[in-house]
């Protein structure tokens, strides 16, 4: 659905009724707690449902600060929520996609680093959107060069006639974001379960090499002890 219909939006209340028929009485109001990641639509939507500007929203994670309680009607509260983040991103990669998604705030410097994952990606799954949007062939291009291309195409450049890597960086992400190059999903269950595996065998390495190391000095210390 999409808080721009608001047709869509009306069906919401008597969909979270259904899943709690015994609320939605005045003594018992039916209580709507609107929770998710960050610069999803959160607030947007509480405004929607009371068709009033009530919540703050914008293109920015942790737009919402605290939660807000407003009563939908006599038998309806609504609960806007800041947005919610795991305690702990295990893959390096889950954090670049929450980043280019724009859940997770970025500064000018990570956000080059986060175009250059995104351009990686967008060369493996979806090249001919980037041929569409900018006009240049990918072959043999990695993230890197999809964000020059992106700076030449559009004239980007710093004093001294270098790229303007940030600018094409910030457009390269705007563009994604806006849905300007196309429908995007950034992994389908087969690619994660291609990531997870790669992960896990990266972890597995790690511990065995720190292992190593722990055998190594333990081996050395009992070594010093016998004085040999
Ligand atoms: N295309 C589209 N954009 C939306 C929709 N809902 C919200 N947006 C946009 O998404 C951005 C974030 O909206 P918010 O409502 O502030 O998001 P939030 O989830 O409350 O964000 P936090 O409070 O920061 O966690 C804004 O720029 C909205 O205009 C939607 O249904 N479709
Ligand atoms: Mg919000």
């Amino acid at each position: 659905m999409t808080t721009k219909k608001p047709a869509d939006v009306a069906r919401i209340p008597q969909l979270a009724l259904s899943l709690a028929p015994h609320r939605g009485v005045p003594t018992k109001p039916l209580r709507i707690m609107i929770m998710g990641i960050p610069n999803v639509g959160k607030s947007t939507l509480m405004n929607a449902l009371l068709k009033k500007r009530v919540a703050k929203v914008g293109d920015e994670p942790a737009v919402t600060k605290t939660q807000q309680k407003l009563y939908l009607d006599k038998h309806t509260v609504l609960v806007d929520t800041p947005g919610l983040m795991w305690p702990k991103i295990e893959m390096d990669s889950d954090g670049m996609m929450l980043a280019a998604s724009h859940a997770i705030g970025t500064n000018a410097l990570i956000e080059e680093e986060v175009a250059f994952f995104l351009g990686d990606l967008l060369l493996e799954r979806y090249p001919q959107l980037l041929t569409a949007r900018y006009g240049f062939k990918t072959d043999g291009m990695d993230g890197i060069a999809v964000v020059e291309n992106v700076a030449s195409r559009r004239g980007f450049r710093v004093r001294g006639g270098e790229y303007d890597i940030e600018k094409a960086a910030h457009v390269l992400l705007h563009d994604y974001r806006t849905g300007a190059l196309g429908r995007i999903s950034l992994e389908t269950p087969e690619t994660r379960a291609v990531r997870i595996a790669a992960h896990e065998v990266e972890m597995a390495e790690k511990a065995r090499i720190a292992a190593e190391k722990a055998a190594a000095k333990a081996e050395e210390a009992a070594r010093g002890k016998r004085g040999t």
